[in-house]
């Protein structure tokens, strides 16, 4: 596997809670033009669309793929476009279109045109009911209930498969819940981690869809952009593992999360009433072993729930009084 430098990077997805934050990190580190950004439906934030390069890009087109690839010449993908677990019970068809295929466009034009690298996430719901749920090992059952974590652990398996059969630098890890405050996330299970913060700002009230003992990893956006970062600048040489990394922050359950932010906004009351998301909660691991991320590529997560939520709230609070939410 060559050592060569990631030099014109195509984020996909980028309009989404990831994405966007990513390419504009990634356009701090590797210059404004050599960062493409590309959308599909949610409409562009002003600083992805206005900072540098942004196309329209379906990525199930695999002829559009090549054509933005061939135009911006480049090398490195960083493929965020996906639909998550909740939206992909509701349309299982599309997840599987959008997921399986779009991967596929992306794995290929790496494959045929040699690219250098392509970072692809997996998420922690490659796990299901018969996993370990404390302490998630590296190494497990992987037999998820939801078409989204179906087609994770095919897009791991796939990852791994372009590694060893074609030689293409695929990287991956396993994202616990992301929480953050600029692009809402769309679709997901774990959003009510942050809902609940928006709410709690705005209304100080806020009715949570998972019981309140329902406990789930998570992470803050400031330490999911590195973990994408630093796995894709890692040595290949070091690297037990490829389209599959376990990472993690911090674990805790709905109600632990409410009361961290009452310590914050006292008057803040929030509710449960559990929906169909309860049950792909349920499926999913409490507390993950990232262990051989630890080892293989140094992770290490700076935000515990005590300093995400104090970011959280300064965030949003003056986003509030200036008037932006
Ligand atoms: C979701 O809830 O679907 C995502 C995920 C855990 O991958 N946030």
């Amino acid at each position: 596997m060559s050592s060569r430098p990631m030099r014109n990077i195509l984020v996909t997805g980028a309009c989404g809670q990831i994405g966007s934050e990513l390419t504009m990190a990634l356009r701090e580190r590797y210059g404004n033009e050599h960062v493409v950004a590309a959308g599909h439906r949610t409409p562009p934030p002003d600083d992805v669309r206005d900072s540098g390069p942004f196309v329209y890009l379906d990525v199930t087109d695999r002829q559009a793929l090549e054509e933005v690839v061939e135009q911006f010449q480049i090398d490195t993908i960083f493929h965020l476009a996906a639909v998550l677990s909740a939206v992909g019970e509701q349309k299982p068809d599309v997840a599987w279109r959008v997921n399986m295929n779009g991967l596929y466009n992306v794995l290929e034009v790496a494959r045929t045109r040699s690219l250098t690298r392509v970072f692809c996430p997996s998420s922690m719901a490659v796990f299901g009911p018969s996993t370990p749920k404390e302490n998630t090992p590296q190494e497990t059952i992987l037999s998820p209930t939801t078409m989204y974590g179906i087609t994770k652990v095919a897009g791991e398996l796939l990852g791994n498969y372009y590694v060893q059969k074609f030689g293409v630098d695929v990287r991956g890890l396993r994202y616990p819940g992301i929480i953050s405050h600029k692009t809402p996330p769309g679709g997901g299970t774990t959003d009510y981690a942050v809902a609940i913060f928006y709410d709690a700002v705005k209304y100080r009230r806020y009715t949570c869809f998972v019981r309140e003992d329902t406990v789930l990893p998570m992470m803050y956006m400031p330490d999911a952009v590195r973990a994408a970062i630093e796995l894709m600048e890692a040595d290949f040489r070091r690297l037990t593992r490829h389209a599959d990394y376990n990472i993690t922050a911090m674990s805790f359950s709905a109600g632990e999360l409410a009361r961290e932010i009452q310590k914050h906004i006292p008057d803040f009351v929030c509710e449960f009433q559990p929906d169909f998301r309860q049950a792909i909660a349920d499926s999913w691991p409490r507390s993950i072993d990232d262990s051989v991320a630890r080892t293989d590529w140094g992770w290490r997560p700076a935000y515990d729930l005590p300093a995400m939520t104090v970011d959280m709230l300064n965030a949003l609070q003056t986003r509030y009084q200036q008037g932006q939410l």
